[in-house]
Order: C-alpha cells, then sequence, then structure tokens
C-alpha cells in the first residue's frame, strides 16, 4: 500500500476527531486568525490527530496546559502499532528500542530524558523529573533507575513482528534515508490554553537502526522542542542530526521573538537547514510554530510533513510548505 493510501486510511479511521479533515490536503497552512481567548493545539504528522484529540480533551476537562500536552502524546507512545513513538517503535541496530523524550512549559522549565529502553511513556518520565528534580535531562540507566525509584513501574515487551523486520535490515545494515517513510515520525505537540499559557512535548523512538547510544533532537530543549512562555513554542521532527545543529526549535522561537510570522519562521529554520548541510536527500525535516497568541505555522525540506490542528475552528489535518519535492 503506498504512503498516501496508508495515510488516508489513517486518517479516516480517526474521523470522529478530525471532523473537517480536508482531502486533498491544501500545500500551505497558512495561521488562521482566532478568536481570543481560544486553546490551539497542534501536532506533527497524521498521529497528531490522536494526541490532539486527548489533548483537547483534557483542557476542557480544566486540565492544565501541560497536562494536555503530555497526555496528548502519551496516547501516541500508548499505542504499540506505532513504530517510530514509544516501545512499538522500531529498534536501535543492536535490536534496542530506546526512547526519548521532553516538555516545557511557559515559564521556561523544562524536564527531559533520553536513552530509556523500560517504560511505556518517557513523557510522563520527562514531566517527573522537571517537577520533582533540580535537573533538566537524565539519560540511560541513571533515568531508568530514577523513574523505578520515582514510582513509574517498568514494562518489558518484546514486538516478534519488529524484531523479525530488524533482523532482516540487520542482513545489510544500510542506512538509507527516504523522506516521509515511518521511520521517524516523531510526536511534537504544542498547545496555548485560554489564558495564553503555553506548553511543548516531544517523544520518539528515533531513527530506526540507529547506533546504540544515539540521541537525537527530540529530547534537546532547543533542538526538538522550545517553549518561551512571552513570544510562542516550536517543535521539530525528522533527520535530528540536522535539527540539533541549527538548534532548530530555538531558531524559530527567536525568529518569533523578532516578528516573523510562524510559517516563514518554520520555513526559515529549514532553509537554514538546507543552506548549511552538505548532501541532504531523503532527509526530511519539519517545524511547527505557535505563536502565544494562538497563530501557527509549519514548514518542513520536503513535502508530506502533515500535522494536526484542533482550535475554535474544529480538528483537522494539514500538511506543512515545502521547499523541496520528494521523488521515490
Ligand atoms: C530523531 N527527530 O531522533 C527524531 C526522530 C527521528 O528522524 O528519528 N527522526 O532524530
Amino acid at each position: 500500500m503506498d504512503n498516501d493510501r496508508r495515510r488516508f486510511l489513517r486518517i479516516t479511521s480517526t474521523a470522529a476527531v478530525a471532523a473537517a479533515v480536508p482531502w486533498p490536503r491544501p500545500a500551505v497552512a497558512r495561521a488562521a486568525p482566532l478568536p481570543p481567548g481560544s486553546p490551539v493545539v497542534i501536532s506533527t504528522w497524521d498521529h497528531g490527530l490522536d494526541a490532539n484529540s486527548k489533548a483537547w480533551q483534557v483542557l476542557g476537562a480544566g486540565g492544565s496546559v501541560l497536562d494536555a500536552v503530555v497526555e496528548g502524546v502519551a496516547v501516541v507512545e500508548n499505542d504499540l502499532t506505532n513504530r517510530s513513538v514509544g516501545q512499538g517503535g522500531r529498534p536501535d541496530r543492536d535490536g534496542h528500542v530506546t526512547l526519548d523524550a521532553c516538555v516545557q512549559d511557559h515559564e521556561g522549565r523544562a524536564g527531559s530524558v533520553a536513552f530509556v529502553e523500560h517504560f511505556a511513556n518517557p513523557v510522563r518520565i520527562a514531566r517527573a523529573v522537571m517537577e520533582r528534580t533540580p535537573h533538566v535531562m537524565l539519560v540511560g540507566e541513571g533515568a531508568e533507575r530514577w523513574a523505578r525509584e520515582n514510582g513509574f513501574t517498568e514494562r518489558r515487551i518484546t514486538l516478534p513482528g519488529v524484531q523479525a523486520e530488524w533482523k532482516e535490515w540487520a542482513v545489510k545494515s544500510e542506512y538509507k534515508p527516504v523522506a516521509n517513510i515511518e521511520n521517524h515520525d516523531t510526536i511534537g505537540q504544542l498547545a496555548v490554553d485560554t489564558q495564553g499559557r503555553l506548553a511543548g512535548s516531544c517523544t520518539t523512538s528515533g531513527m530506526a537502526y540507529k547506533i546504540h547510544g544515539r540521541v537525537g533532537d527530540s529530547p534537546i530543549i532547543g533542538a526538538g522542542l522550545f517553549v518561551d512562555g512571552e513570544v510562542g513554542a516550536a517543535c521539530a521532527t525528522g533527520t535530528g542530526e540536522l535539527v540539533i545543529r541549527v538548534a532548530g526549535s530555538h531558531t524559530v522561537v527567536e525568529l518569533m521573538r523578532q516578528g516573523v510570522d510562524p510559517t516563514e519562521a518554520c520555513r526559515q529554520a529549514v532553509d537554514r537547514i538546507v543552506r548549511r548541510s552538505g548532501n541532504i536527500d531523503g532527509h526530511q525535516v519539519g517545524f511547527l510554530a505557535l505563536r502565544a497568541d494562538g497563530a501557527f505555522g509549519a514548514y518542513s525540506i520536503y513535502n508530506g510533513f502533515t500535522y494536526a490542528v484542533s482550535d475554535a475552528s474544529g480538528h483537522r489535518l494539514l500538511e506543512s510548505g515545502h521547499v523541496r519535492r520528494w521523488k521515490p
């Protein structure tokens, strides 16, 4: 089944959530004017629809904007059919599924975990690191020990289909980037509540078949996620190495601080990656931006970067503008 067809099926299967999914999708999503005081939630990729649905529900039930972005992406972490987020993700080249996640709120508080293996919801651990420790980031064995000691229950699972796929890959062990195949569909979620408070989250199993110990942009504050309560928030998806090198999400927020609108801020960050990198054929990077007033935007290197939006106009899936066209 081709990617577009698969996406379409995934969109229709969440039709109850996505009341206004446009199909075919518009080439460029534009920041929509919003009624004052309306919450806005945006998330990366098609699975953002499920994450937005949960975040919206949390906000509607009186939860905080931080509750919303943590529990929103936790839905995707818990989906064991998802091959790029949570323990259903593809393993590293040694067969271990290792997870990275972070959160940040409107006060600039931040929490992050990287290279954790035996927990279902790294984003909840990241939040706990933020709220219960003097640190921002815990990694690997130390993060796991701290999580156990702080009430998180280990979960060890093996998914035979995923392991079989990895063993097949290991025969040739080739790394060949292909834009938009489901090995880099990190979920990042940004939200602003009715009082203008922002929060963001990001969680991933990282690049499929990465070197054991590799950490991408997703748990790095300023790379995979950045929230500044006075300005706005941004998150990234795609090849993390490209995002880290330009401090991608921080770049997007700083551009918004200078008055650049969210879509253009994302485009300029993408442009910086494209100009400064060597051969990036097949390497996708997408940014989402949400300004404190609720205006939002997105941009990616290649076509095919979808994102979910929930606001006063409903729930829908859009596709960002792009600077290159992917021809497989
Ligand atoms: C990362 N941006 O770890 C994340 C997700 C990913 O290709 O694997 N992207 O780099």
